[in-house]
């Protein structure tokens, strides 16, 4: 799936964006069920409220309109739509995880954000490191964008190489973060790109995401995988289905 150079790309720079992974009517057919997914979940009137607390500089959003944005997540989707199950076990997706991993992937966790129009939330820069630390860092997001994204819409942004410095330090007053004086999202890297396009990035890579200041919501489908040999450092987001296999087998597991 992935061309040497795009791996060679991965290794050098923490995060790889690969186009056209999902097709115009799959990703059609996920923003249906994501819109369906919200709306039932307002409906029984859950708080889905993500928008990151601790300090806002440089995330390209003033003070002032601290609690006017919003971002809308919903956590373990593939409990909920059998779409996201086929997401989950895509083949053009786990492929180009393994060429980067190993041939063996394993689920972490799954989640959903909608950044609403006009107000959307941005993400300060964090590594994702700092929330499950594991052994052997193949941790990797598959970002997978449901509509184009642009700066103007809230698409995320990666410090590219940055993941060879390992794990940073971290603020932890209402999210983890790095210093938003030190790592600013305006010197980012933006991962632009197309409905059905995927950004995959290690846990290392810092990232973060711009506010959605257009008339259309963002929306992405965030997944993370690991090898199955990779064991956690802290026994923490524990996840249902959690340890699910989406490619190859755990070689753990002597029957
Ligand atoms: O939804 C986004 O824009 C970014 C999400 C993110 O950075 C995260 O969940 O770690």
């Amino acid at each position: 799936m992935l061309t040497n150079e795009q791996i060679k790309f991965y290794k050098d720079n923490g995060y790889i964006i690969v186009s056209g992974v999902f097709q115009p009517e799959e990703v059609e057919e996920c923003v249906r069920e994501t819109d369906g997914m919200f709306s039932r979940a307002e409906k029984s009137g859950k708080n889905l409220e993500a928008t990151w607390g601790g300090k806002w500089q440089n995330t390209q959003i003033s003070e002032d309109e601290r609690g006017t944005t919003s971002v809308l997540s919903i956590h373990n989707m593939q409990y909920h739509s059998s779409v996201f199950t086929k997401m989950l076990v895509h083949p053009k997706l786990t492929e180009a995880v393994a060429d980067l991993i190993g041939p063996n992937v394993q689920l972490h966790h799954t989640k959903l954000h909608v950044k609403p129009p006009e107000k959307g939330s941005p993400f300060p820069l964090h590594q994702d490191y700092d929330y499950f630390p594991h052994e052997k860092d193949t941790m990797i997001a598959a970002v997978i964008y449901l509509e184009d994204v642009t700066e103007e819409n809230g698409c995320l942004c990666v410090m590219p190489g940055v993941h060879a410095q390992g794990p940073l330090t971290h603020q932890h007053d209402g999210s983890h973060y790095l210093s938003p004086e030190e790592y600013t999202i305006g010197e980012a890297t933006p991962c632009t790109g197309k409905a059905g396009d995927v950004v995959l990035f290690s846990y290392l890579t810092p990232h973060g995401s711009y506010p959605n200041r257009t008339s259309s919501p963002r929306r992405l489908v965030l997944f993370q995988f690991r090898s199955p040999t990779d064991k956690p450092l802290k026994e923490v987001h524990i996840s249902p289905g959690q340890g699910m296999m989406v490619r190859g087998i755990n070689p753990a597991l002597e029957i």
